[in-house]
């Protein structure tokens, strides 16, 4: 059972007015507070990774399989970070890895999260984004004590699962805001769903601290190939460099809301770092379409997106989610969070990174961070 830092004495002693861990006396016990984070190896988990340990938190990272290549990548980039072996199909990995770090804080990043293949593999997307999440509140159930409906949250561990926009799907209104129906499109939305429930059900069933942030699209050069922003940034890259003269996409009037995912794990600390436990949007509260996006990239480069866009039916989706736009109030009322990056600066700051990436390695973009990844 547990035995670390109760949850009072862990955020007791935070300034009020940040929420940020207050500098140690030398008279008390050392009060780091140690998070664990499922899915540390994708581009989510390495800035929130990065983040904590800045503000002085000790972080463990839950990384799968014998030899994941992206470990690796992840000891370069950071050093201080503890893994510990586990897989969210496995539950007894996951008691064990809560058992042996006793986190105060527990995030939930780890997903199979390219839409696209939750089509593909929509039985394992269920497993792993759906069950997934279940399996890890359950063994922060199991190794808090609560075995009891609403016990109280003695020694708590709080909880931050990584819900999405996806989830809003067909919106039926918009701006999306934390009352908003959902209405998901993929498999992968309604595994998300579930997630999205089942946390608020702990809440209400155990009183744990559990929270969703419900994250609308965010971005950075540690993208994943595959997503958009990051196909079209490595895109434009390669034409401007002379690797490739076209770059094929889907459907160019899709619309979303995209931040930077830096901005984006400064609001998950946050949810955790409050009085109470509720779930929040997170978005900047502007979309644009993917031909503007596609348009800023090539610009960016000083190039003209209708010389190289091929439209290929190969990239359209069964169902797509037309628009999604997010009303980020509340999380701008209550934890005082708003994006830094603006689009434009995102978009541009992605090409350039992609310019320079292959640039120095001869066109070969490598492994990227990938998803936010399972
Ligand atoms: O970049 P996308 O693949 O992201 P999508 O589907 O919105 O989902 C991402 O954001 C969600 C919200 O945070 C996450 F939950 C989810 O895990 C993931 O991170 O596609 C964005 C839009 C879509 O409408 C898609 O149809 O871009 C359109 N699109 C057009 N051509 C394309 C392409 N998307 C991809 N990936 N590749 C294309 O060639």
């Amino acid at each position: 059972m547990r035995s670390g830092p109760s949850r009072k004495s862990a955020y007791s002693r935070q300034c009020l007015v940040c929420k940020l861990p207050r500098r140690r006396q030398n008279t008390e016990a050392p009060l780091t507070r140690r998070a664990l984070i499922t899915g540390i190896t994708g581009q989510d988990g390495s800035y929130l990774a990065e983040y904590l340990v800045d503000l002085g938190y000790e972080v463990w990272g839950l990384v799968r399989g014998q030899a994941n290549p992206r470990v690796r990548h992840l000891r370069q980039l950071l050093g201080d970070v503890r893994l510990i072996r586990g897989d969210l199909l496995d539950q007894g990995s996951l008691i064990a890895a809560v058992e042996r770090v006793q986190p105060d804080e527990v995030y939930n990043l780890a997903a199979i999260s390219y839409v696209p293949m939750s089509w593909q593999q929509a039985e394992l997307t269920g497993e792993v984004t759906g069950l997934g999440v279940l399996r890890v509140l359950e063994a922060i159930r199991v190794c808090s004590g609560i075995s009891a409906s609403r016990s109280p949250g003695r020694g708590q561990i709080r909880f931050y699962q990584a819900s999405t926009s996806e989830m809003f799907g067909k919106a039926r209104e918009s701006p999306q805001n934390e009352q908003t129906a959902f209405h998901p499109r993929s498999p992968y939305g309604v595994a998300k769903v579930y997630g999205h429930f089942l946390t608020q059900n702990y809440r209400e069933s155990y009183g744990m601290f559990a929270v969703s942030g419900i994250m609308f699209n965010h971005e950075s050069p540690r993208r994943g190939a595959e997503f958009v922003t990051r196909k079209v940034s490595l895109g434009v890259a390669k034409i401007k460099l002379g690797y490739e003269r076209q770059l094929r996409l889907g459907n160019l009037s899709a619309s979303r809301d995209w931040g930077f995912a830096g901005d984006y794990v400064r609001a998950m600390q946050l949810m955790l770092a409050q009085d109470e436990p509720s779930d929040y949007v997170i978005g900047t509260g502007v979309t644009h379409s993917v031909e503007t996006l596609v348009d800023v990239a090539f610009r960016t480069a000083g190039l003209d997106w209708h010389d190289h866009v091929v439209t290929d039916a190969a990239f359209i989706r069964p169902a797509e989610v037309d628009r999604l736009c997010a009303d980020p109030s509340k999380a701008r009322d209550e934890l005082d969070w708003e994006p830094k990056m603006g689009f434009e600066e995102l978009v541009s700051m992605m090409v350039d990174a992609d310019l320079r990436l292959l640039a120095d390695s001869g066109g070969i973009a490598g492994d990227s961070f990938g998803t936010d990844s399972w």
